[in-house]
């Protein structure tokens, strides 16, 4: 197992232009990409702390993974990401501990990242999202 840092924190919010403007004007981050993800039915706004990053998640859909969370627990911390290194023998790894894999392969995610989601009943109510940059 290779876990080498936080990538990402996700958080959903109703709207990146109303949530935008805390990280920037209050919190002193800058938002650097706004960018749609179809396939999960999400906007992000992405900042940089450091060596992780801030995902915020407007959702497009009301069926959509995090439109039925804000719908059923409103804003807040959605998932948080771990980068690893190799990333199907991480999840071949984990599978064989038991958790439930979302994803039982990886796909793309937000900024070309290859990503993979844990079911949250299985890590103890974390989304759990585990990723792997192609390009290093
Ligand atoms: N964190 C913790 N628990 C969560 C959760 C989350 N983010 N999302 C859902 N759950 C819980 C629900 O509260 C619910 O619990 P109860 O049964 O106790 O009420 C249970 O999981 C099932 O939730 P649901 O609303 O019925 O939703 P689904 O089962 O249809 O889907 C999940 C849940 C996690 C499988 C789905 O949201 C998923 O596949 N997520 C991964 C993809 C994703 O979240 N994409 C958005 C981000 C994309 C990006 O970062 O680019």
């Amino acid at each position: 197992m290779n876990l080498t840092h936080i990538e990402h924190i996700g958080i959903a919010v109703k709207s990146l232009e109303t949530a935008i403007p805390y990280y920037e004007n209050v919190l002193g981050l800058t938002c650097y990409a706004v960018e749609e993800v179809a396939e999960q039915k999400v906007k992000t706004a992405f900042f940089k702390v450091g060596q992780t990053k801030i995902e915020l998640l407007e959702s497009t859909d009301p069926e959509g993974p995090v439109g039925k969370f804000i719908e059923k627990k409103g804003e807040g911390v959605h998932h948080i990401a771990f980068a690893v290194k190799g990333l199907q023998e991480t999840l071949d790894l984990v599978a064989e501990g038991g958790v439930t894999l979302i994803d039982k392969a990886p796909r793309k995610g937000a900024e070309g990242l290859n990503i993979a989601f844990l079911h949250p009943k299985s890590t103890f109510g974390v989304l759990t999202e585990l990723c792997e940059d192609p390009s290093k």
